[in-house]
């Protein structure tokens, strides 16, 4: 019999994917999200799945989860991943970043711990690392004396931190690295590079590297990542599930490659035939960035399994399929 989970930011990207495996295992979803850069399509697949839940709600309201409780009594378990997801707009915005991203998660977990949670999954982020130059970054590296490049990566480090300390209910922060794969939205400049390569390399528009291309970072496919949050909360079986231990756990592949390497494979995966193009390197870009992965692996058993090619070529499937739409 499976069991009853409350997950925030259902309707985006990772939520979205992480929301169709719990009901493909049996579980059962409360799905909350306010739409702010989440979108009703990307529950299109389960909307109407009998053991879905949907709220449209923020997760700034205080007393949320008091009162899903009490519509879903059995509920034990949050994944939340509602957030203010973009850089940018988190440094245009960083009272309402921190109220968000960290503010709103304390009181979560907060109001999980009165209600007896067993687990609390948070979504937390490689820029947590900051400036951080030691490669690879294991998880001990960010601390309260790391540098922020943004108000994105300090709230994610200070709601990680808060939940990584709670043993009732159990926190656990992914720190996921480069997530990329089908329902990532292509339509900012700081959108993912994968999406933004993919939307250009299929309609035919030259690729746009900023930089030489030499910087590299750990791409993830969303799978790979979904993977990780149902074997953390001990859900990929459904009886009598035992997460792993509280704490931090970077969620990426453990390798690394160049945003040169990247184009060149996408330009080939979608028969793009136009020059790569060149503009100034992006502000505060980091050059290297990349993870030690052997603490969730020894946690939970857990390890990568889609290989950059494939995950590329599934995306690549999706796009297709969304720009015919
Ligand atoms: C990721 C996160 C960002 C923040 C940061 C912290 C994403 C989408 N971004 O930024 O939110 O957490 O990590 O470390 O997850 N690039 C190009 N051409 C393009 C787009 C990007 O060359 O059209 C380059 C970009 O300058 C960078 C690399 O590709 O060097 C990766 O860019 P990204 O925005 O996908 O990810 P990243 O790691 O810079």
């Amino acid at each position: 019999m499976g069991i009853t989970c409350l997950l925030t930011g259902v309707a985006g990207f990772v939520g979205s994917h992480l929301a169709e495996r719990l009901l493909a295992l049996g579980h059962r979803v409360v799905g909350v999200d306010d739409f702010s850069t989440g979108h009703r399509i990307n529950m299109a697949s389960f909307e109407h799945h009998s053991d879905f839940a949907f709220f449209q709600r923020s997760v700034l309201e205080s007393g949320l989860l008091t009162e899903l409780v009490r519509s879903h009594p059995e509920m034990r378990t949050v994944f939340h991943l509602a957030a203010i997801v973009s850089v940018p707009y988190s440094v245009a915005h960083p009272e309402e970043t921190m109220a968000v991203n960290h503010q709103a998660s304390v009181q979560l977990l907060d109001e999980a711990h009165r209600h007896d949670f067993r687990a609390f999954v948070f979504a937390g982020s490689a820029a947590e690392y900051g400036t951080e130059g030691r490669l690879p970054l294991r998880e001990s590296y960010a601390t309260s004396a790391t540098q922020h490049l943004s108000p994105y990566g300090e709230s994610k480090f200070l709601a990680s931190s808060a939940v990584a300390s709670s043993l009732q209910p159990c926190g656990i922060a992914l720190r996921c690295f480069n997530i990329y794969g089908p329902r990532q939205d292509p339509s900012s400049p700081y959108s993912g590079v994968i999406s933004r390569f993919m939307e250009r390399g299929c309609s035919g528009q030259a690729l746009t590297i900023h930089g030489d291309g030499g910087q590299t970072r750990d791409f993830i496919y969303v799978a790979d990542v979904v993977d990780a949050y149902v074997q953390v909360a001990g859900l990929m079986g459904t009886s009598s599930p035992t997460p792993v231990p509280a704490g931090i756990y970077n969620v990426a592949t453990g390798g690394q490659t160049s945003v040169l390497e990247l184009a060149k494979i996408i330009r080939d995966l979608t028969g793009n035939r136009q020059d790569l193009t060149f503009f100034p390197e992006r502000p505060g870009d980091i050059r290297h960035s990349s993870a030690t992965i052997d603490r969730l692996e020894q946690a939970s058993g857990w390890a990568p399994r889609v290989t950059l090619t494939d995950g590329l070529q599934r995306t690549l499937a999706w796009a297709r399929t969304s720009a015919q739409r």
